[in-house]
């Protein structure tokens, strides 16, 4: 296909503006009677929430039943689920909450079925489990995509490197970084006026090596506060119903896992690479002259360091601090004497000294 200069440039402000015209639509400002951009009702609780995403009948809510103590019910009618059912995961000593929304179908974010309710409380969670039917066409899975993709969510992507700061006055100042591919700063300019920024700063910073920037990204940057950059992990279940070379090549893609619920195969390793994805980690804390508790976990992000860890126990505990001890993978001996800058690790057991 030619790829003309003209056409780019008239995609790109269209895009702005659907971008903008699609956000209005979905998500009407607080307070209007109807809002059909909300989620369930379901509070969040435990330390993650990770919603289970899927066509009907893929086993959402067997997975449920398998990993957590809530009964969702399970039958081989499509749409079995109507609601979200909300689950607790108990992960040595950490507590996930898993919902299991219904099914969704194409045209779920346009509001069919109650698809725009479905995506929403996908929108709240940690990790987007998509529960994906292994005896399907490969293109469930990109259909989904599209699906949440159209309301906002990005699925295992960083926000786009582009630096844009709005501004009183001053008018528009945009620079590139390295003579862009497929951006022009006439263009940007055009976007910019459409969304009525007309004072404001950009920088597109692309890397080397990196996928140049598009006009697409220039928009998430913009309507930034619609976008939420969610992690995936794509779960095939029914594998006891494909081949094993079918079975290898599914297995191999990126930020995927195999399962039979029926067969009870690969449960465990689908909830530990969840975990992994969530990129949690758990600390035990310990009384001095006393064993840890490990059924109970302080939950604290990746490269969390001491300070933290004393910010989970309590707001104060920092001020009275002396050192800490820990033992476990973060530890050069055990227990190892740290300050608050120690960066901990996975089940680390922390012990905090007070003045
Ligand atoms: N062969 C096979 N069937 C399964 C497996 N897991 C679930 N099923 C069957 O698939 C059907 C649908 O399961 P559900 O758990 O109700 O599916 P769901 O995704 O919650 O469906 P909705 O609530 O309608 O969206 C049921 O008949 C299950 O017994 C599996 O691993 N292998
Ligand atoms: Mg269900």
């Amino acid at each position: 296909m030619r790829q003309n200069k003209a056409t780019e440039y008239h995609l790109g402000l269209l895009k702005g503006k659907l971008a903008r015209l699609r956000a209005q639509l979905l998500e009407p400002t607080p307070g209007s009677s109807s809002s059909p951009g909300s989620g369930f009702d379901v509070s969040k609780s435990g330390d993650a929430r990770i919603a289970l995403v899927g066509f009907p009948s893929v086993g959402k809510s067997t997975f449920l039943s398998k990993i957590t103590k809530t009964k969702s019910e399970v039958a081989a009618y499509a749409f079995t689920t109507l609601t979200a059912i909300p689950g607790v995961l108990e992960y040595g000593g950490a507590e996930i909450q898993i919902l299991d929304l219904p099914g969704i179908i194409e045209g779920a974010s346009e509001g069919k079925g109650r698809g725009r309710q479905v995506i929403s409380a996908a929108k709240t969670s940690d990790l987007v489990m998509m529960v994906l039917d292994a005896t399907k066409k490969a293109e469930q899975r990109a259909l989904l995509e599209a699906e949440l993709e159209a309301v906002g969510i990005r699925l295992n992507r960083e926000p786009p490197n582009i630096y844009l700061k709005q501004k009183k006055a001053g008018g528009m100042k945009i620079t590139f970084q390295s003579p862009p591919k497929n951006l022009d700063e006439k263009m940007l300019y055009n976007i910019l006026r459409d969304y009525k920024m007309l004072n404001c700063e950009v920088l597109v910073r692309d890397e080397n090596g990196k996928k140049p920037t598009t006009v697409d990204d220039f928009i998430d940057v913009i309507m930034k506060d619609h976008r939420k950059y969610i992690k995936c992990l794509y779960v095939y279940n029914k594998i006891d119903a494909i081949s094993l070379p079918h079975l290898d090549k599914l297995a191999r893609e990126d930020h995927t896992a195999v399962m039979s619920c029926e067969l009870d195969l690969g449960i465990m390793d689908v909830v530990d690479q969840a975990w992994n994805e969530l990129s949690l980690q758990r600390i035990y804390t310990k009384r001095k002259g006393i064993e840890p508790t490990f059924n109970e976990a302080l939950i604290v992000r990746r490269n969390a360091t001491i300070e933290d860890v004393c910010d989970q126990v309590h707001r104060s505990l920092k001020e009275g601090f002396k050192y800490a001890l820990v033992w476990g993978k973060s530890a050069v001996h055990n227990p190892q004497r740290v300050g608050l800058s120690h960066v901990v690790a996975d089940e680390d057991v922390v012990s905090i000294v007070t003045k």
